[in-house]
């Protein structure tokens, strides 16, 4: 079975795991979400890809979610002795190899997608890792402070800011001008299923379809029948992890399970799950004709996560 994950971080990565050992013979495509990479210290920083290869190659800090397992800050430290930040952002020096093997492929003249795979011999993550485009896109979110209009990088607004002033906009800066990298468009036409992991719908998976092209790959996959089911990122009102309401909010959609389904549409998922304690979000959201069930959505540990993913596949199967 072909099986493509358009994947954020945090929530993509564990889910990931989970769908590894619910389907361990499938063959996995990932489109990775690369609007939250961000330029440091001469470096090109991929957090989305790297939290995917570290989780899937055993070498993330499992308790954070991000970052290397066993990591120390050496590098970072002697940089702030020289007054050099930003400071906000926890690069350690496991990780720094990561970003220095890239930047220094890249400036070889290899696209993204070919030094993610040559990082990727490295950790063998057991899928196939593509970045969602080889282009530089970068989410950019629009934010007011003491009356002033400004837009930050993403990565400050959700880390240096902790996503603590409200997101008037959200931003895939580059979007419009970019290219799927190659891969993606092929492998969406040949999977058996899509699935929306309970990645964020804003600045993940929403940065992912605004690669011109991706969107209409996968409601043209839907439109002849391959299964596409999502898998809600909200429990109870409220983001399973990370600050998601924020940006959700500043594309006008309510941080429930229902309002992230019809955010979608059906045109673009056919199946939605919803955790158990949003059983009552069933019937609306099959009334706008996306075929629903109440599960048990949270990754507690991957046996948990696999279940969900077990869920899933059965309601691709279903919707077959
Ligand atoms: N998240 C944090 O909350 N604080 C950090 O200092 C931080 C550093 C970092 C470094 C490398 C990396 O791959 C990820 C990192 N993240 C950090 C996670 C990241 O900011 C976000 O969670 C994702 O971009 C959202 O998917």
């Amino acid at each position: 079975m072909r099986i493509v994950v358009l994947a954020g971080g945090i929530g993509g990565a564990r889910f990931l795991r989970g769908l590894k050992q619910a389907a361990p013979d499938a063959e996995i495509t990932v489109v990775g979400n690369t609007g939250d990479d961000i330029h440091l210290f001469g470096l090109k920083v991929c957090p989305d890809l790297d939290t995917v290869m570290y989780t899937l190659g055993g070498g993330i800090n499992e308790e954070q979610g991000w970052g290397r397992l066993d990591e120390s800050f050496t590098v970072k430290e002697e940089l702030a002795a020289y007054g050099v930040g930003p400071e906000w952002f926890g690069l350690g020096d496991r990780d720094f190899a990561t970003h220095i093997v890239r930047t220094q492929m890249l400036g070889a003249g290899f696209p993204l997608s070919a030094v993610t795979e040559a990082l990727c011999a490295r950790w063998q993550p057991g899928v196939r890792l593509l970045p969602m485009s080889d282009d530089r896109v970068e989410t950019h979110v629009a934010i007011e402070v003491d009356g002033e209009q400004k837009a930050v990088h993403f990565q400050e607004y959700w880390v240096k800011l902790r996503a603590s002033v409200d997101a008037k906009a959200v931003v895939p800066v580059g979007a419009e001008a970019s290219k799927p990298a190659p891969g993606v468009l092929d492998a969406i036409a040949e999977a058996d299923v899509v699935l929306f992991p309970p990645s964020n719908p804003v600045v993940s998976v929403g940065t992912i379809l605004a690669v011109p092209g991706i969107r209409d790959a996968i409601v043209a996959a839907a439109a002849s029948g391959t299964p596409v089911v999502g898998l809600s990122p909200i429990v109870g009102d409220a983001p399973v992890r990370g600050m998601a309401d924020k940006v959700l909010a500043a594309v006008g959609v309510e941080s429930t399970a229902k309002a992230v389904a019809l955010h979608y549409g059906s045109e673009l998922v056919g199946g939605w799950l919803v955790d158990t304690v949003d059983a009552g979000a069933v019937a609306d959201v099959e009334a706008a004709g996306i075929r629903c069930r109440a599960v048990p959505l949270m990754m507690t540990d991957v046996e948990a996560t696999a279940a969900m993913a077990r869920e899933a596949l059965a309601l691709a199967e279903e919707l077959r």
